[in-house]
């Protein structure tokens, strides 16, 4: 028998917290985690080559999710006048159901379909004599309950397994109701090694199936698309209210509290303004090579980032009159924000934090807690790919492998009759001469210190072992992390969720999460906190290798 205590371990040893976490594995679990556990170099411009979007070896409780999600959940789910059907057992729509807190305004027309869970609740007997015409069946119904513009269907793991041929089904509805876009995703949940695959799978058919339908010019000056932003907790309705505020028109969001007909016309926006790299980054490769628009990465969690990438928008527009109305903003936005800082950063200042969450977020919010004074000393990701961590210049070094090939890569085209040329060559140089960057993105490792630990697809075991040695102030993760983080005494914060808070994008999401941290990391309730084990003694075994 042995008891586990709470200890803290100097944080500065990186290669001793790295070799504990892996003692216990076997050796061959142990090299394979190894190389998706680095420790970071960047400040001296030697960023070590990280392991990432490799198969999570079974027996691990991961925290990542399945292709199904990245598809239906991530991408399509924000969308408020798309029929989200779900073609599989009912289990599978559990997740579908508002559980992403992607929040919604049902708009001029009142067509919302967030509050409802489309589902054609597949049972025992459809798996043995098939499921297509249990899915015919509810598209027509679900045609006939609501009208809707567009029906997409989405295939679960049993769709994959026993063969049903949904693209057929939906290409066979398009023609019956004629004024109804049906089109199907097979993102099988089995698809790729997690959620991130099914991005991909959804970036391809929104392409092929909305994007480009609808030519009108719509009315408004300096026209963007923000791709990668999903409005969790509202953040998507901070971003428009600024980007009112600056006079930059929104032609669509990719994807939270979108429409049919954003996607269908944001081919005539003239920038493309990626803020999740990761889930989206597709679709704007597509966007340029086929209609003309470049993209440009921007971040609007932390106020200054929300600065700087209002500034990067009004660069690339060049007028006088939106960089001007743009630092007008910003001027008006930041005194509020600085308040907030002074008042919790006597608190907050020298606190650390490890976050571990998606593909983008475990990066995009080490700028507000560098802005509360707060250290982040580990990080990671759950399913972003190299790219995320070491930015885009590795991507020719990308490896594809078994479960890469197995999503398709869509050749896309420049199309002679649409395709525009947004800037001359000419002034494209001359933006890049002043340091402008294009379709760059540099990951997360340069912008940790040195010495922090960098880990990609943590699990449950990590988890905890790294908040009983490292013993941080605050832990960002997810529902499956929460509680047992919390039992260690080390408060939580939901990043994904956001538990029941947000907005945290832009200047006033900003000063919500200064407060929030401040309460969380500085609320005695944890020192009170005591796990079962540290007052008896624990039943330990050992694994037969040992
Ligand atoms: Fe992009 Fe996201 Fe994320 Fe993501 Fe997500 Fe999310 Fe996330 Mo949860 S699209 S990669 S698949 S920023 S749902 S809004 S919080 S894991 S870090």
């Amino acid at each position: 028998m042995t008891t586990t205590t709470l200890k803290k371990i100097v944080q500065d040893e990186p290669a001793h917290i790295k070799a504990e976490l892996l003692a216990k594995y076997p050796s061959k679990v142990a090299r394979k985690r190894s190389k998706q556990i680095m420790i970071n170099e960047a400040l001296e411009n030697t960023t070590p080559e990280i392991s990432a979007n490799v198969r999570t070896t079974p027996g691990i409780i991961t925290m990542r999710g399945c292709s199904y999600a990245g598809c239906k959940g991530v991408i399509m789910g924000p969308t408020r006048d798309v029929v989200n059907l779900v073609h599989g057992p009912i289990g599978c729509s559990f997740y579908a159901w508002l559980t992403r807190r992607n929040q919604t305004n049902a708009g001029a027309d009142g067509v919302n379909y967030m509050n409802y869970c489309f589902s054609t609740d597949m049972q025992d007997s459809d798996i043995i004599f098939g499921g297509e015409k249990k899915l015919e069946a509810a598209v027509q119904e679900a045609y006939d309950i609501f009208h809707p513009r567009s029906i997409a269907i989405f295939a679960t793991c049993p769709v994959g397994l026993i063969g049903d041929d949904i693209h057929t089904v939906a290409k066979r509805m398009k023609e019956k109701l004629g004024d109804c876009n049906v089109f199907a995703f097979s993102c099988e949940g089995y698809k790729g090694v997690s959620q991130s695959a099914g991005h991909h799978i959804a970036n391809n058919q929104i392409f092929r199936h909305i994007v480009g339908e609808n030519d009108e010019v719509k009315p408004g000056k300096y026209k963007i698309n923000l791709l990668g932003e999903y409005n969790i907790g509202g953040d998507g309705f901070e971003i428009d209210r600024i980007f009112k505020k600056c006079g930059i028109t929104s032609i669509s969001t990719f994807s939270g509290n979108s429409t049919y007909d954003q996607f269908a016309s944001c081919h005539t926006a003239d920038l493309n303004a990626v803020m999740c790299h990761r889930s989206i980054n597709y679709v704007a490769d597509m966007l340029e090579t086929k209609y003309g628009i470049p993209w440009v990465k921007v971040n609007f969690i932390g106020a200054e980032a929300t600065a700087k990438s209002l500034r990067k928008i009004a660069a690339y527009f060049g007028e006088k009159e939106l960089i001007d109305q743009v630092e007008a903003v910003i001027a008006e936005e930041m005194p509020d924000v600085e308040k907030a800082i002074a008042d919790v950063l006597p608190r907050t200042k020298g606190k650390t934090a490890m976050m571990f969450l998606g593909g983008s977020r475990a990066h995009h919010y080490q700028e507000l807690f560098k802005e509360m004074g707060m250290r982040v000393i580990a990080a990671g990701y759950e399913f972003a790919h190299r790219d995320d961590y070491e930015g885009r210049k590795v991507i020719p070094d990308l490896k594809v492998d078994a479960d890469s090939r197995n999503i398709e890569e869509i050749e896309v085209f420049r199309d002679e009759a649409k395709y525009r040329e947004r800037k001359t060559p000419e002034e494209i140089k001359a933006l890049e001469d002043s340091g402008y960057k294009f379709k760059e993105y540099d990951g997360m490792a340069p912008d940790m210190e040195k010495d922090t630990l960098i880990i990609d697809d943590l699990n449950q075991y990590e988890a905890e072992k790294l908040v009983e040695m490292m013993k941080p102030d605050l832990f960002c993760g997810g529902i499956k992390e929460k509680y047992s983080i919390q039992k260690l005494g080390v408060p939580m914060k939901q990043l994904h969720s956001y538990d029941s808070g947000g907005p945290y994008a832009g200047f006033k999401g900003a000063i919500n999460f200064y407060y929030e941290i401040d309460r969380l990391v500085n609320s005695r309730v944890w020192s009170y906190m005591k796990a079962p084990w540290q007052d008896n003694p624990q039943l330990s075994a050992t694994y037969g290798w040992e």
